[in-house]
């Protein structure tokens, strides 16, 4: 057992997972097709092939999820058998406007999140949503070119405001856009319609869309943000709203300058969001990058004041990994998140080539507390792994334990010794679910254990895996004995 630091009083324990990789059931009760519905499955290296439409015989693993439309009664119950404290999930955008630009909502889909928001609640558990995570309404790509178009924003705060009405008196703490920065990777088609609903362009018009597509979810973010408040006013109770980053430090590949300058300008490109979102405005460097490129984005005086005036509650972010960058030689620095990229010799990798860097947690927070002076949030965190099943339905995953009390400790070690004031900690995902990259089950991050392959063969029966044990353990010490 490694000696951990307890955690302050009330720090919420948990776990994550988001609607379109275990909910299943895409097309019921007048859900819409979103873009994870268009989405093949890959495999660990093969992309995920997107489809025009729904193909009757396409391996759609979000079409089935782990069926948690169904199951969550019985999950939640498990869950709180680990020890839960909070559970982030997200709404699909779909089972609520099911093309994104009805006039009125779904109710049956409303009623549905009723249903799982108290069942949670009857569990103690407090519910943590997402509200955009990789799952848009497909409709809104096709009609609109998703977030490239400024009114899809006005689409998004009709459904943040309907979901934020609706379940307000009981869900506090609210999140925007899932990893709204993973289309750093622009280059990646993947990222670009998973974050913005970007598909069908031009290769030379991907960087500028990008950044266009990203001002208006930034924009729309800080009107969620003011919406929020202004419902917590009128019904007298506490919303929160963080904006999600995917926290993948960025380090030089040596302590050659060039490197570290690299490395500088590296983080300062995967992080603007953050920055606008923490601190309501745009850095320099970035405006003069557009205009030594030529780009022309749109961004009115009007937008500007909007974005100063609502900065984020919170910062929630994700942390699975590491990265090295080296020297280009271009004065202007520009980063390409898809070529410049160096092994760690200090580091070793996941079965996906996925760098475990546990001094990193604490490293970024720090980071981040020194630039944005926010509370935090670690809202996923956690270790793809193939496991196995035995015939007595056991996973011995000490792998995933190992995981955990490397990155844990460099948390708690940010909280109690750096003074980093942290809201709680959510691994993904807790329960085995559908992987996001890759549309695998076999990619599994649960303390849960669920019976089913890439294929969806299998019971469907969940099982405890040994990890499931230790975590409730370092629930149940709040974070002392890891
Ligand atoms: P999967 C890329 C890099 C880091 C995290 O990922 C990422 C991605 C995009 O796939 O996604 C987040 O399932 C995301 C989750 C996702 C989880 O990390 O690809 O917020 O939806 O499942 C793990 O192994």
């Amino acid at each position: 057992m490694v000696k951990g630091y307890q955690m302050p009083e009330g720090f919420l324990w948990g776990a994550a997972v988001a609607a379109h990789q275990l909910e299943g059931a895409w097309d019921v009760d007048g859900k819409g097709v979103s873009i994870a519905d268009v989405m093949l499955a890959g495999k660990n290296g093969v992309p995920r092939e997107v489809t025009d439409e729904v193909l009757p015989d396409g391996n759609y693993p979000n079409h089935r999820g782990i069926n948690f439309y169904e199951s969550y009664p019985q999950d939640f119950k498990l869950m709180k058998e680990l020890g839960l404290k909070a559970f982030r999930t997200s709404i699909a955008w779909t089972r609520i406007f099911p093309n994104g630009d009805e006039e009125t909502p779904n109710e049956a889909g409303l009623a549905y999140y009723d249903k799982m928001i108290d069942a949670m609640i009857e569990n103690d558990i407090v519910p943590v949503i997402t509200l955009s995570h990789f799952e848009m309404p497909l409709h809104l790509v096709k009609k609109y070119g998703g977030f490239r178009n400024r009114q899809v924003i006005d689409f998004f705060l009709k459904f943040a405001d309907t979901v934020m009405l609706r379940y307000g008196d009981r869900v506090k703490y609210w999140m925007t856009f899932n990893e709204i920065n993973n289309q750093t990777s622009w280059m990646d088609p993947h990222p670009m319609l998973q974050n913005s609903g970007l598909l069908d362009y031009q290769a030379d018009e991907a960087q500028e869309l990008m950044y266009q597509a990203s001002h208006y979810e930034l924009l729309a973010s800080a009107l969620v943000t003011k919406r929020a408040h202004e419902i917590a006013r009128e019904m007298g109770c506490e919303l929160l709203v963080g904006d999600m980053i995917a926290m993948n430090p960025v380090y030089p590949a040596s302590s050659k300058p060039e490197d570290i300058l690299m490395a500088e300008r590296a983080m300062q490109s995967r992080y603007f969001w953050g920055d606008v979102h923490a601190t309501g405005q745009y850095p320099n460097w970035l405006k003069k990058f557009w205009a030594h490129k030529g780009f022309k984005i749109d961004i009115t005086p009007a937008d500007e004041k909007i974005l100063a005036e609502n900065t984020v509650d919170y910062v929630a972010f994700s942390y699975y990994m590491s990265w090295t960058v080296s020297d280009t030689g271009d004065e202007w620095l520009e980063y390409d998140e898809e070529a410049n990229h160096g092994d760690n010799p200090f580091l070793q990798k996941s079965d996906w080539g996925w760098q475990i860097d546990p001094v990193g947690v604490r490293w970024a927070m720090n980071w981040m507390w020194d630039r944005w002076h926010k509370p935090m949030f670690i809202v996923e965190n956690g270790f793809g792994a193939y496991d196995e099943l035995t015939p007595d339905h056991e996973v011995h995953d000490d792998y995933r334990i190992a995981y955990f009390q490397g990155h844990i400790q460099a948390m708690e070690r940010a909280v109690a010794l750096d003074g980093i004031p942290l809201i709680g900690y959510l691994p993904w995902s807790g329960i085995d679910i559908v992987s996001a990259s890759t549309g695998e089950m076999l990619k599994r991050y649960g303390f849960i254990y669920v019976d089913m392959d890439d294929m969806g063969r299998g019971s469907g029966a969940r099982y405890r895996k040994d990890s499931f044990k230790w975590y409730q353990q370092v629930i149940a010490s709040n974070g002392e004995d890891l």
